[in-house]
């Protein structure tokens, strides 16, 4: 433990999260205790002041997983943060925690890998993502502060014109870091001012842009509504044909390094990501996803656990080439045991960011009689 990451002894931050719980009908509420100095948590049933959880180790959770909104799995249980409990925490952490919408319009899908891992690289976390295909009526909606500019027509065809991501990322100062990263709107001016920037890597002209930033706190709150809150008026762009299922696991997801280079690493082989979205499951849900598996393998249960203990990014993963999907994913995932997969296949993802075999990095289809079918539960069952 490097000690200088680490105040007194004492220091801890508290939340207050809820929890559905499902037979009872309702929320449950619990304080939330996070100490920095051991980097044990602890937790307490705010109704009835009891222990809910000693205060202890539990390394899947960390701080930077704690923010307004964040979901978290502890014990199975999905809890979701609501508030910060007492002024230490608000204005120690609390302030400084703040998000963002970005959006990657549909020229920048094509080096959605490269732009994800730089988001993931500069230290956001993503809370929310989901690509989808934008309507004229959204896209008009989406950009109705320029109806009166004379590009809003042009505008509107271009966000049009292909799959988008929207993601909502969380870092101190989300609004001005993003907008730092991904330059001015105008990439001939972003490639002097700003080289490095996403615009003067990615854009083409001042409306073919590469990805939007909100710009300011309330436009974002607007923005990741529009979005994240809009009870199925944001449709999944899955094809559920010649498919496979990828699911980046929940380590990965939280520990975010790996995330574009995983996206890289399956377009790299004729792969294409056709739809993908960012799920919490729930316990249940996992183990429904996973149920071809009970009785199969005796890790059943420790899957369903990994599966739920944190944010999922599942992908419809298919292929304009003629060439057998669920096979040829399941090749650049490699086999199943990260240390064999070293061994073996050492270019795998497995290989390059298992950690165990349950924490393999990736989840595929195994069977290609499956594809559809595993497409079909995240974005077909899911989305409703
Ligand atoms: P930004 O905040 O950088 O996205 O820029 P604006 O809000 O000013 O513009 C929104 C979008 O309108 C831009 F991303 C691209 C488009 N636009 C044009 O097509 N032409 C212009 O002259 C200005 C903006």
């Amino acid at each position: 433990m490097d000690p200088s990451k680490f105040g007194k002894e004492s220091e801890r931050y508290a939340f207050l999260v809820t929890y559905y719980d499902s037979l009872a009908g309702f929320d449950r509420e619990y304080h939330l205790l996070y100490y920095t100095f051991d980097e044990t948590i602890e937790m307490y049933d705010v109704k009835t002041k009891r222990v809910f959880l000693k205060r202890s180790k539990y390394p899947e959770v960390a701080l930077k997983d704690l923010y307004k909104g964040a979901i978290v799995t502890i014990n199975s249980r999905q809890l979701k943060v609501t508030e910060y409990s007492d002024d230490f925490t608000k204005n120690n952490f609390g302030s400084k925690k703040k998000y963002t919408l970005a959006m990657i319009k549909p020229d920048g899908v094509v080096h959605m890998g490269e732009i994800i891992d730089r988001i993931c690289k500069e230290g956001f976390q993503i809370s929310k993502m989901k690509m989808t295909q934008l309507s004229v009526e959204l896209a008009q909606k989406f950009y109705a502060v320029h109806k009166e500019k004379s590009f809003y027509n042009t505008l509107v065809a271009y966000m049009t014109s292909g799959p988008i991501v929207a993601l909502e990322l969380v870092a101190e100062n989300a609004v001005a870091k993003w907008r730092e990263l991904i330059g001015p709107t105008d990439c001939v001016q972003a490639r002097q001012v700003a080289p490095n920037s996403i615009r003067a890597l990615f854009a083409t002209d001042k409306t073919h842009n590469a990805v939007h930033g909100s710009d300011s706190d309330e436009n974002a709150e607007i923005e990741s509504k529009f979005f994240f809150d809009s009870k199925g008026e944001i449709p999944a762009t899955a094809t559920f044909e010649n498919c496979s299922l990828a699911i980046i696991l929940p380590h990965i997801v939280s520990e975010k390094a790996a995330i574009g280079q995983i996206i890289l690493d399956i377009q790299k082989y004729g792969l294409d990501i056709s739809a993908l979205e960012l799920f919490s499951l729930g316990k249940t849900d996992a183990s429904d996803f996973l149920e071809v598996y009970r009785g199969v393998t005796p890790d059943f249960q420790k899957m369903v656990l990994n599966l739920c203990s944190g944010p999922i990014i599942a992908m419809e993963v298919t292929s304009k080439q003629s060439i057998d999907v669920v096979t040829t994913l399941r090749k650049v995932c490699g086999p199943p045991d990260p240390e064999l997969a070293q061994a073996l296949r050492p270019d795998t993802i497995r290989a390059k960011y298992g950690v165990d075999k349950i924490r393999n990095a990736i989840h595929c289809t195994d069977l290609e009689d499956d594809g559809v079918l595993e497409v079909e539960f995240f974005f077909n069952l899911m989305q409703q």
